[in-house]
């Protein structure tokens, strides 16, 4: 046990101040580098952690606040022109920066890690720039599912005290059963022009109609990470060529300006197929960081009869049409917020239920998408550097690993 004499704590209470505002290299991280994780709180210098609610939680002039600062943060001017030069507000900044690293940051280990540290530069702007006093909350939806009910009667989707419903529908042909709108959202505080969006949409028709990579999809009902490779004949070994995220999905020109509207296509069936009580367990169940990552982000290597948290909340709300389904601009959604603060959490609680915090350190998966059998590179460790372009310096993966390590200093409510 470290004891702190008073001068230290002052030292560490302003380092933490300092690691709000500074890359993650110079918080508080080497202070575990190689240390027993299970003692991070003790050496932790968050001492007041903000507390992440769900949206129902909130008081009405909380919810009204989050959204007016969310809000203000569409008025805000750019400061991403280099990642996305046709970004105009702060609210684009963060649709460029993650449709810039779309292609890098999905389907790889550090997924969960690049989102926290994405929610949290979000959750900064909004207190930083924006005047907000709470935390970022998160949209629960297996409460809501479980539920029933229409998905306009949610209290997420309230259109005064919510982020508004659903676009009118639009007739399209996708894979996404059920949908119901695709055009831009009517009611609520994200309706445009209060609320325009630069970047984007995406040209269309959004390819979802390619086929996964049959060969390698699981169809055990637990995930497998150590699927088996196809055998070849050739006595030359041959690069496996891993699918890429613009196999599916056309990227966006981000250098271009283009004043639009937010739309959203309900799909309740998939949602509420997707994020049900049953795979929520499921994914909580898994032993070890690789199968809980891999289960809750989804993608064409799990096999389809299992739903996934993070795709049901993308494609329940974003359909085909709207943006919440588009895997590069899918921040264009102030839902995508709530959503991935949702992952967050179910990460979170994760972590928690692992003995003596093995789970603060427990990382793996590809650095290179969907390289799931580390067959052009290795897995993603503690020493891994992501980040977040104009919006966040390089933060070592292990910064990211404990919600109160220090860099980062929130903390959960649960329903
Ligand atoms: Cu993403």
């Amino acid at each position: 046990m470290t004891i702190l004499t008073t001068q230290t704590a002052v030292v560490l209470s302003l380092a933490c101040l300092l690691a709000a505002n500074v890359p993650a290299e110079v918080s508080a991280a080497p202070a575990v580098a190689g240390s027993d994780s299970s003692k991070l709180h003790a050496y932790s210098v968050c001492k007041k952690p903000l507390i992440r609610k769900e949206w129902r939680n909130l008081k009405k002039s909380e919810q009204k606040s989050y959204l007016n600062a969310v809000l203000c943060l569409a008025k805000k001017p750019t400061i991403a022109k280099r990642s996305a030069p046709g970004a105009i507000s702060r609210y684009d900044d963060f649709v460029g920066v993650h449709a810039k690293q779309t292609p890098e940051i999905h389907f790889v280990g550090y997924f969960l890690h690049w989102h926290r540290y994405f929610v949290h530069a979000y959750e900064k702007a909004l207190r930083e720039e924006c005047g907000y006093k709470g935390a970022q909350p998160y949209w629960d939806y297996t409460y809501d599912v479980t539920k029933g009910g229409n998905m306009t009667s949610w209290p997420l989707f309230d259109k005064t005290y919510g982020f508004g419903g659903n676009g009118p529908y639009v007739p399209y042909v996708s894979f996404i059963p059920g949908r119901t709108g695709g055009g831009c959202v009517q009611d609520g505080p994200f309706t445009y022009p209060q609320f325009s969006l630069s970047l984007g949409p995406a040209p269309l028709p959004i390819r979802f109609d390619v086929p996964p990579p049959t060969e390698t999809i699981s169809t055990s009902a637990t995930p497998i990470l150590t699927t088996t490779t196809t055998t070849s004949t050739s006595p030359v070994p041959t690069t496996p060529t891993l699918p890429k995220m613009t196999d599916f999905f056309p990227p966006t020109n981000l250098t271009i300006s283009n004043p639009h509207c937010l739309k959203r296509d309900f799909a309740p069936q998939y949602l509420s197929d997707q994020v049900n009580i049953s795979n929520y367990r499921l994914v909580l169940s898994q032993k070890d960081f690789a199968s809980f990552a891999f289960l809750l982000e989804g993608g064409p290597f799990v096999d389809p009869s299992i739903g996934t948290l993070h795709g049901g909340g993308h494609f329940g709300v974003g359909g085909s049409l709207g943006g919440m389904s588009d895997p590069f601009l899918s921040p264009s959604d102030p839902v995508f917020y709530m959503h991935h603060t949702n992952l967050d959490r179910v990460w979170w609680k994760w972590q928690k239920a692992g003995k003596k915090g093995e789970r603060y350190r427990d990382v793996a998966g590809p650095i290179v998408p969907f390289d799931y059998q580390n067959t052009v590179k290795g897995n993603v460790t503690l020493d891994y550097v992501t980040h977040l372009e104009e919006l966040g310096k390089g933060a070592k993966v292990r910064d990211l690993m404990d919600t109160k390590g220090g860099f980062l200093c929130y903390d959960y409510e649960e329903l």
